[in-house]
């Protein structure tokens, strides 16, 4: 082995020490906290507990998300989420394709459709 293979291999151990530790460190609770993410979405075609029942279990099969409280009354999402796992974006999105409009994203028509009478928007007008 000469000197500057020597040197490469000694760089190489030392590169990997370091990510590895501070990759420990970033799995410590605190870490973890500062990931994740807490945000309110307006879905104002919610109407009842059927309609918050089927937000919450849709949103919970979402890796990354760690809560879910859908509020027919308020019109609102509240979900907690890891923000390296999931994103805004990607929660709204699965809302709409639930079959209601969510922030700016738009219902899914043919889920929407396939909402029980109650649950379509003016359901319960
Ligand atoms: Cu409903």
């Amino acid at each position: 082995m000469n000197k500057s293979v020597m040197l490469k291999a000694l760089l190489v151990t030392m590169l990997c020490g370091g990510f590895v530790s501070s990759s420990l460190v970033a799995g410590t609770e605190v870490a973890q906290k500062k990931r994740e993410r807490t945000i309110t979405i307006s879905v104002p075609e919610m109407q009842c507990g059927m309609c918050e029942a089927r937000i919450e279990k849709g949103l919970k099969k979402i890796d990354g998300v760690k809560s879910v409280k859908a509020d027919a009354e308020e019109n609102t999402v509240v979900v907690t989420y890891d923000t390296k796992k999931t994103s805004k974006s990607k929660i709204e999105e699965a809302i709409a394709n639930l079959g209601y409009d969510a922030g700016e994203k738009e219902a899914n028509e043919s889920a929407q459709s396939q909402l029980s009478p109650c649950c379509k928007p003016g359901g319960h007008e």
